[in-house]
């Protein structure tokens, strides 16, 4: 199918994303605090190629040629997170100014270039004084979030609409209170129902801070939705895809609506009552202008139950009959479409972006062109799935490419590449890929794209 930018619709917004930790660096410039991150890259043995985000794409210097290239490219949004401890390097109380007046400027930039500024609260770099005191598994941190949120909003708010409280609970909670495998490194089923139950109870304690300081926002959040598929019919195989869903999706995305904890598939999360207080079933709902879906594989499940979790079935994956990515997975373009659709199932209404969906795969350099033919299909394929769900009668009203140029992969360091733009590391030379021009041809010369 040949795409065109008329068929998603005049007023599709088509964006870029990015984080703060993963491209920003000047990790310790003009005030900022230290993060979770800038702590746990240099833990041994957690980061794959040993690297951190010191440096990172050097955004916090280069953000007014980043966000050119943006609008060059012929995107209308540019995706970013504020780092926490760049605002308030204690965690909570005195400002640093000038890390407030970075995001100013980023936002400036923005707006100068008609990009519109699309803004993260919170994609995983917590200040490290607050995990000193038990980050998100202490209860207090819903207050400090929600005072870190005000000031924020007080800088921001009359030049930014859209808003995300959060990017992807489940990752920073799975990977860092689970697994261990992200920032900060825990490893409690306890500690991980705690910080769940905070995480869910920020949301509501952020949104209400960005209401209170404006009625004029959309107030969304981002989930990473990873489509569960059974390896079979057989009843265990079906009940092991429903709890692995109920962990790694509606726990994080349920209790907002007012819809309690899935429980029922998956019993180990009646753990989170000893969290729950009295009041928290009200505090806990938000009203969401909008939600982010993002979507980068579906899982097939198999019951295989893992001494971790006594007992709890988990994903197993089939590699064989699919092409995987340079992150280990599954190219899967009808799983877009699923997780837009399990989204929307919970209210029609609902506003839905998909707020990342991106790929990373080995490219090729060649007299100084950069080519990734499998990025490009990538992307074909996914936006044919938007407008698959937009004549489905699913309402999205964006796409934003994950991730504007190459950064920081968390664990994988510098390894796997997401960019439409190649970052060379050593000198910060930015080259714009392939699917980088692809884009731009979608979104500038219509009305084909190649
Ligand atoms: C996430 C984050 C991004 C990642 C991206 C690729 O989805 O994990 O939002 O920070 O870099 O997803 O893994």
């Amino acid at each position: 199918m040949v795409l065109s930018r008329e068929q998603f619709g005049d007023d599709f917004t088509w964006g870029v994303a990015h984080a703060s930790y993963q491209v920003e660096g000047a990790w310790n410039e003009d005030g900022k605090g230290e993060s979770i991150w800038d702590t746990f890259t240099r833990r041994r043995g957690k980061i794959r190629d040993r690297s951190d985000g010191t440096v990172a794409c050097d955004f916090y210097h280069r953000y007014s040629e980043d966000t050119r290239l943006v609008a060059d490219l012929g995107f209308g949004a540019q995706r970013f997170s504020i780092s926490w401890p760049r605002v308030l390097p204690e965690g909570t109380g005195r400002v640093n100014q000038k890390g407030l007046d970075f995001y100013r400027r980023v936002v400036d930039e923005c707006l100068a270039a008609d990009v519109e500024p699309w803004v993260t609260l919170y994609h995983w770099d917590l200040p490290e004084v607050l995990q000193q005191r038990g980050g998100w598994a202490n209860r207090d941190v819903v207050g400090w979030f929600g005072e870190y949120v005000d000031v924020v909003a007080a800088a921001l708010a009359d030049r930014v609409e859209h808003w995300m409280v959060f990017n992807e609970p489940c990752s920073f909670l799975l990977g860092g209170y689970l697994s261990g495998v992200h920032a900060p490194g825990v490893r409690s089923l306890r500690k991980f129902l705690g910080a769940t139950h905070h995480t869910n109870l920020s949301q509501a304690a952020g949104a209400a801070a960005l209401r209170a300081r404006s009625s004029d926002l959309q107030v969304g959040t981002t989930h990473i939705i990873t489509p569960m598929v059974p390896s079979g019919t057989s009843e265990r195989h079906l009940r092991a895809a429903a709890s692995i869903d109920a962990f790694a999706n509606r726990v994080y995305i349920e209790p907002n609506l007012g819809l309690g904890y899935p429980v029922d598939d998956a019993p180990l999360l009646r753990g989170v009552d000893r969290w729950v207080r009295p009041g928290d079933d009200s505090a806990i709902r938000v009203d969401w202008d909008f939600v982010g879906v993002q979507y980068y594989q579906r899982l097939p499940v198999h019951a295989v139950p893992i001494p971790l979790l006594r007992g709890v079935p988990w994903p197993r994956r089939d590699h064989r009959s699919y092409d995987i990515t340079a992150m280990g997975w599954e190219v899967q373009p009808e799983g877009l479409y699923d997780a837009l659709a399990k989204v929307h199932a919970y209210d029609p209404d609902l506003r839905l972006f998909v707020t990342e969906n991106g790929v990373a795969v080995p490219d090729r350099i060649e007299d100084g062109q950069v080519h990734d033919p499998r990025r490009i299909d990538f992307y074909r394929r996914h936006l044919e799935q938007v407008l698959r769900a937009q004549s489905d009668g699913i309402g999205v009203d964006g796409y934003f490419c994950w991730s504007l140029m190459d950064n920081f992969e968390w664990a994988e360091g510098y390894v796997p590449r997401f960019g439409l733009v190649r970052v060379d590391f050593d000198t910060q030379q930015r080259t714009v890929k392939d699917s980088g021009r692809w884009f731009e041809q979608l979104l500038t010369a219509n009305p084909t794209a190649r």
